[in-house]
């Protein structure tokens, strides 16, 4: 069963929820009551499961680049509540996790990652790792941010022109992207490397468009599985590939490194855009 989940609202009208389980923002409503995020119905709610939508939090790895579980564990730890409040108007939470003996099995290194969620008439949500060892350590990390649109065929994704990528589909192939407008219509995963921070998502089905502003987070990863992979998802719905698309700021292609004490912070905000 879905537990309670921690409530911030904003006076706007918008709203968001998030878990403890993975640090997990679930839900984000805007100022009219529009769903932004999409949220899986077959997720399953479960200990050591990662929730299937909204924003799952990926550290230390991201997907299988490397021996970990796939995505890291960030996703299915339990984080601590630190504080929940006001600030400059926006209604915060913030998460954090340190190391384990559960984690340092997978993963040996001391750590601190703070998970900021600021909402306003915009949600913003800064990951931040703080090496707390005496020894090196190196992570890939993303905000595996499930968009929730009207009709994945009819979304119209700018912004990533002219960037290199990676093709999961065509085991890593590197091209660049020629579209001014990336368009989807079949399963697409693909990392955009050192893509701009800057990107839009018009639903044309719609008429609605989200901005999407990152910083921290040099690249930005490009998911949907479509029918058939969403068929081999047992928490995803035959037709539930339609409503979403992952929209990922990430540090995927080069791992960050960071010396004893040393701390790293990647941020994603996202807003309406006015005039739609
Ligand atoms: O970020 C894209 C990706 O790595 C895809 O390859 C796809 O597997 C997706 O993440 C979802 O992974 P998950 O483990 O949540 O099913």
């Amino acid at each position: 069963m879905q537990p309670d989940p921690v409530v911030l609202a904003h006076p706007s009208g918008a709203r968001a929820e998030l878990h403890l389980h993975g640090a997990h923002v679930t839900r984000w409503t805007g100022p009219g009551g529009e769903e932004l995020l999409f949220l899986s119905e077959r997720s399953r709610w479960e200990p050591g499961v990662p929730i299937r939508g909204g924003v799952p939090v990926i550290f230390p790895q991201f997907a299988e680049q490397g021996p970990l579980p796939k995505h890291g564990f960030a996703r299915t730890a339990q984080w601590e509540l630190a504080a929940t409040g006001t600030v400059g108007g926006a209604a915060t939470a913030l998460l954090r996790l340190a190391d384990d003996p559960a984690t340092r099995e997978l993963w040996p290194h001391p750590f601190r990652a703070e998970l900021a969620v600021v909402l306003d008439e915009a949600l913003g949500i800064t990951l931040r790792v703080a090496n707390s060892g005496s020894e090196p350590l190196s992570f890939t990390a993303a905000l595996h941010t499930y968009l929730r649109v009207a009709d994945v065929r009819e979304v119209a994704l700018e912004g990533l022109a002219g960037v290199r990528y990676r093709d999961k589909l065509q085991g890593g192939a590197e091209r660049v992207e020629e579209r001014e407008v990336v368009t989807v219509a079949g399963e697409t995963d693909r990392v955009y490397a050192g893509a701009p921070d800057r990107l839009r998502v018009h639903d044309r089905a719609v008429g609605r468009t989200l901005v999407l502003e990152k910083d921290g987070f040099p690249d930005a990863v490009v998911w949907n599985p479509w029918a058939e992979g969403a068929g081999a998802l047992p928490d995803l719905g035959d037709d539930e590939y339609l409503r979403m698309l992952c929209v990922e700021p990430g540090a995927v292609t080069e791992p960050v490194r960071l010396a004893p004490g040393e701390e790293w912070s990647g941020t994603q905000r996202l807003r309406g855009e006015s005039g739609d």
